[in-house]
């Protein structure tokens, strides 16, 4: 059985080699992206067994998706390749505080092939936890539906739900997103969202309104990230918050929220109190951004037990 397993549409990230407007960079690393393999790569690194639903165009970049998938450990076997559609890409832009910008070539995306009678019913019910998130709803094609699908089964076979709204604004608008992501919330156990995410999605940005609206919304697990504010957690009738861990540098902030998630989702499959998940996740998030790339800063579970000083580090 695995222990969670998302359906994402994934790109190869091209890096800038220095900081500054993009205009003015002329070489670019190639890493890989895409919110949802994040969190796989992440609960893989800490330990969980994971599973990443999706299509890679029949081409190098594809291949070199999928080996980079095996290789963090993560279970392709519901990935295929498909001609005529190439690889995503995603160009990024990072200024010197870390923030920055994305450009994304992938309006033909692999995934756009995908229906959902090409989701496998047993892959999913033999998870604990599907993970799904906004970014592959916008892109397109079927994939509306094909979450519609994933949520209706997992339902069925009572796998947890975890949803973060993760709402790109360049591939969508507020209002698309607010009605086609609405839609999946009757079937959402966790929640993990920014302040503005909840803003399209309910109306609300502050934390205590953005709990309240959520259980109205039949959500009983709630998690509000307020980037280097903190985050604030609501489980079992309990609401909490915590500190933010403040990285010991900003490099590329890309991905810090996915890093949440698999925080959040690993306290969550261990059945942590809330208040360790909240620290655990924020540890995590913290450690991310002080790395370049989307994915390369989620720790492994040592690295964080260290971070938090419940494990010693041996230098030499
Ligand atoms: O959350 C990080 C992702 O946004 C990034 O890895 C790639 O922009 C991306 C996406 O749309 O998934």
């Amino acid at each position: 059985k695995k222990d969670m397993i998302t359906i994402g549409d994934a790109m190869i990230t091209l890096n800038p080699s220095i900081a500054g407007p993009m205009r003015f960079v002329s070489s670019f690393d190639r890493k890989v992206g895409g919110a949802e393999l994040n969190v796989a790569i992440g609960c893989s690194r800490l330990g969980l067994k994971t599973g990443w639903i999706s299509r890679l165009g029949n081409d190098e970049f594809g291949r070199f998706i999928y080996n980079f998938v095996r290789g963090e450990g993560i279970d392709p076997s519901e990935v295929n390749f498909v001609d005529g559609y190439p690889t995503s890409l995603n160009f990024k832009e990072v200024m010197e505080d870390g923030s920055g910008r994305t450009f994304y070539y992938r309006e033909k995306s692999p995934t756009q092939t995908m229906t959902s009678d090409d989701l496998n019913e047993d892959y999913i019910k033999n998870a604990k936890l599907l993970h799904v998130t906004g970014v592959f709803p916008a892109i397109g094609g079927n994939n509306v539906s094909i979450i519609q699908r994933a949520l209706e089964i997992a339902k069925k076979h009572n796998v947890l739900v975890s949803f973060d709204p993760n709402i790109r604004l360049k591939l969508w608008n507020k209002q698309q997103a607010k009605e086609t992501l609405s839609e999946f919330l009757p079937y959402v156990d966790i929640l993990l969202t920014g302040e503005e995410e909840a803003d399209v999605l309910f109306g609300v940005s502050d934390p205590d309104a953005i709990i309240e609206k959520s259980k109205e919304a039949g959500i009983s697990t709630i998690a509000v990230k307020l980037g280097e504010r903190g985050s604030v957690g609501h489980k079992e009738g309990k609401t909490l918050y915590a500190n933010p861990i403040p990285p010991s540098k900003v490099v590329d902030t890309v991905g810090a929220g996915d890093g949440f998630d698999t925080g959040f989702i690993y306290g969550i499959l261990n059945e942590w109190s809330l208040e360790k998940i909240l620290k655990f996740a924020n540890m995590i998030g913290s450690m991310v951004v002080s790395i370049s790339g989307d994915n390369e800063g989620l720790p492994y579970l040592e690295e964080v037990e260290i971070q938090l000083g419940e494990k010693d580090r041996v230098e030499r």
